[in-house]
């Protein structure tokens, strides 16, 4: 039985563009979810990982397969149908898993044989033996997995080419964020996988770096730091030889002993979500956590970097309470706190959000000839409308904010103050160098953007 699993491209997607900015080689990352898909799958099924990210294979000229996975980010749905409807033209069967159809599941149900909503662990395997006895079912719903249940990724599937293997070690966020789809699809519950299974996991992966995927490394409470820590040594023990980098929350940098811990572990950069540069902003993304009293941004990302620690911060522009010079004010907050590099995207209703429930029900979901605009939900458009900046003032806002971050002078000064401290210059120039790339690409895309779309945005 031959099995293909396919994770869709979109072209819109700048950093998987490597052909048009070589610095996009360092950051096209392997499809996790279908490598843990075919961890779970037996070996009667042929299986082969198809990454169109790395190139869109051609299917007709390949053999036929007797069932097809595809999985789907929001911003990959409409390849994704595509995909899935080249194959049912054959008569293959299509199953589709994942956030959007997990979130869209009537958009999906239409458009392929079966949905598979929810963690796949629970009930892959009887997917597979329904499509080998020719009964798929419409839908199945695999709700939140056992983390020990968690299989091993087939990492040996797919070869060379990728910079970062990849991994998870936890599931889920308590936070509940407005604009995040983490609590609605992985549940408030964080959720550990078993050290064991974790250490065993990163002696499969070829690769030297890896990307932890987890939305939260180190968790929120005592009991999840403790863990987090035990987790560290273990890797440490096991002389990994890996260097990684992972997602967490400020709290990472309140910690001597957990920053120490980590390093010796193979941790090299983390991504914090600063989320707004004010108090007022991050109450109304419901960011509570970054709300401390007290809390010292510059400080935070100090202690940090003096473990070696890059620090990539991300910011959202778009927020009700964001005003025309927004994007300015970012780029120095982010400068104030002395992150290496800045990652700033639009505030964007994705279903399943209560974001979306919000802009939906006061009709400020501007791109919504559905499911052909979901390829702008790759956080780098503006797809809604903003409170008090039109299309062109929200688009002027990101280009402000890069420009002034990703300036030739400002990259320069923090290259300089890496090699000043005595941490990686040169990963911080790449980061700084692919970010000022893709800040290019995205002009070029605006300006697309804004022919097709620009009436839709005014209120
Ligand atoms: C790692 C990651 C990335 C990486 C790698 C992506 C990749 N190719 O894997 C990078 C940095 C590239 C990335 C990019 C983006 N990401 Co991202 N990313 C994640 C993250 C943190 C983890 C994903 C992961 O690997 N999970 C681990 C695997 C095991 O879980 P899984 O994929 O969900 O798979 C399980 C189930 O969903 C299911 N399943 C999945 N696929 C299939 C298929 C079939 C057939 C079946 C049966 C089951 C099934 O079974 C699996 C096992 O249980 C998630 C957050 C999250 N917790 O999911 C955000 C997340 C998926 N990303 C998100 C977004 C928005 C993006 C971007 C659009 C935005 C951006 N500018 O960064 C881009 C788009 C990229 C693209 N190509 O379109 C959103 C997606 C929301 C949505 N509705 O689409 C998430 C949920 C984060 C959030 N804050 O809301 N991302
Ligand atoms: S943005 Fe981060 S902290 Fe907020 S809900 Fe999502 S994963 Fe949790």
């Amino acid at each position: 039985m031959r099995l293909y699993l396919i994770n869709p491209s979109n072209p819109l997607v700048s950093i998987v563009r490597v052909k048009e900015s070589r610095w996009n080689r360092y950051r096209v990352w392997k499809p996790l979810g279908l490598m843990v898909l075919a961890g779970l799958t037996g070996p009667e099924w042929e299986i082969t990982i198809l990454d169109e990210n790395r190139g869109v294979p051609d299917y007709a000229a390949m053999p036929r397969p007797d069932l097809v996975g595809i999985t789907a980010f929001t911003s990959q749905a409409n390849r994704a149908y595509e995909v899935a409807s080249q194959f049912r033209n054959l008569g293959v069967p299509v199953v589709m898993g994942g956030i959007h159809s997990t979130m869209c599941l009537d958009e999906a149900i239409e458009r392929v044989d079966s949905v598979v909503t929810g963690e796949a662990e629970g009930v892959w395997p009887q997917v597979l033996e329904d499509a080998r006895c020719h009964s798929l079912k419409s839908r199945y719903d695999g709700g939140h997995a056992e983390m020990k249940d968690v299989p091993l990724a087939r990492h040996d599937l797919l070869g060379g080419g990728y910079a970062f293997g990849a991994i998870q070690t936890t599931r889920g966020c308590p936070l509940n964020c407005s604009f995040c789809s983490v609590t609605a699809f992985n549940g408030a519950k964080y959720r550990q996988r078993p050290i064991a299974d974790v250490v065993r996991e990163f002696q499969l992966i070829r690769e030297k770096r890896v990307l932890v995927v987890d939305d939260n490394l180190i968790g929120t409470s005592a009991g999840h730091i403790a863990r987090a820590k035990e987790m560290f040594r273990a890797m440490a023990q096991a002389k990994l030889r890996k260097e990684w980098v992972a997602q967490a929350t400020i709290n990472f940098a309140d910690d001597e002993e957990l920053l120490a811990l980590a390093v010796k572990a193979g941790c090299r950069g983390v991504f914090i979500g600063f989320e707004s540069p004010s108090p007022e902003g991050l109450l109304e993304v419901g960011k509570k956590f970054n709300l401390m009293k007290g809390r010292d941004f510059r400080a935070s990302v100090r202690r940090i970097q003096r473990h070696n620690i890059l620090v990539v911060g991300s910011f959202i522009i778009g927020l009700d309470i964001d005003e025309p010079g927004i994007g300015k004010r970012i780029a120095e907050a982010a400068s104030q706190y002395g992150v290496d590099n800045l990652n700033v995207l639009f505030l964007t209703p994705l279903p399943g959000t209560r974001l979306w429930d919000q802009m939906k029900s006061q009709g400020r979901v501007a791109l919504d000839t559905f499911p052909k605009d979901w390829k702008y939900y790759t956080l780098t458009f503006p797809v809604a409308r903003y409170k008090h900046l039109s299309l062109d003032e929200v688009i002027e806002e990101m280009v402000c904010c890069d420009r002034d971050f990703y300036s030739m002078l400002r990259i320069a000064r923090r290259v300089w103050s890496n090699l000043w401290q005595y941490r990686k210059p040169l990963i911080a120039l790449v980061g700084n160098l692919s970010y000022r790339s893709n800040f290019r690409l995205n002009c070029k895309a605006y300006a697309d953007l804004k022919r097709y779309w620009g009436n839709r945005h005014c209120f």
